[in-house]
């Protein structure tokens, strides 16, 4: 990729996809991250209008295949690649085990990286109380996207109820998590600005730091 070509886009994308990673961009983009563009993504076509972020793709959920690309042709597959490009690095966010992220973070890790941009998914895995099934999606959700991502941080949610005082609210919790991962997505816009870092291979390197979530 030219320098020159470089100085046109944009240092990060941040994809929201599904009801949790709407709602961790909806924090992340509240408390700004420079250099960052943010969308949202959901089957759910009331949430996601009611969602703050101007930039959002319906995703047709009749068309979600359990082939991470199945379903994704046609304009579908127009509308995902123009929401994942234009940008030096590509963060995909969403909660594992359910349905959307679960199926389309997957189908948008692997066209992102087929552009040729460097993509870090950001995941959350659900609690234990949620069920045995839900786990084992989930996990084999984050098992598909280390295959294809540059990077995948992976946050248990189970964490929150062995380290939050007894009484913390949910949303506090979450709001817990997103921090967190507002820091890590703070520090790649960082590492994306440095003036001495304009190489895609150098950049993919730098991605992989300490383990934010550990
Ligand atoms: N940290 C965090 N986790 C969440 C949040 N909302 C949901 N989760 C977790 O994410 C998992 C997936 O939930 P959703 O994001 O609602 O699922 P989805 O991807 O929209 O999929 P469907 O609604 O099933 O189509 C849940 O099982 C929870 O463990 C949130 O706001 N923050
Ligand atoms: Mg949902």
């Amino acid at each position: 990729m030219s320098t020159s070509h470089n100085r046109d886009l944009i240092a990060l994308k941040v994809i929201g996809i599904g009801g949790a990673g709407m709602n961790i961009v909806s924090h992340m983009r509240s408390q700004g991250v420079d250099g960052a563009e943010f969308v949202v993504m959901n089957t759910d076509a009331a949430s996601l209008k009611a969602h703050p972020c101007p930039q959002r793709v319906l995703l047709e959920d009749e068309r979600l295949g359990e082939e991470p690309l199945g379903w994704c042709e046609g304009e579908s597959r127009g509308a995902l690649v123009d929401a994942l490009s234009g940008a030096r690095l590509v963060v995909l966010i969403g909660g594992m085990g359910g349905d959307t992220a679960t199926k389309v973070l997957p189908t948008c890790a692997r066209l992102s990286e087929g552009l040729g941009v460097p993509t870090v998914c950001m995941v959350t895995l659900p609690f234990a109380f949620e069920g045995a099934g839900r786990m084992e999606r989930a996990r084999q959700g984050v098992d598909r996207l280390e295959g294809i991502a540059e990077r995948v941080v992976v946050f248990q949610n189970e964490r929150l109820l062995r380290e939050l005082p007894v009484g913390t609210t949910l949303d506090d919790a979450f709001r817990h998590v997103s921090d967190i991962l507002l820091r890590e997505v703070r520090r790649l816009s960082g590492l994306v600005g440095d003036a001495g870092d304009r190489d895609e291979a150098s950049l993919r390197h730098r991605l992989h730091d300490e383990d934010p979530c550990s």
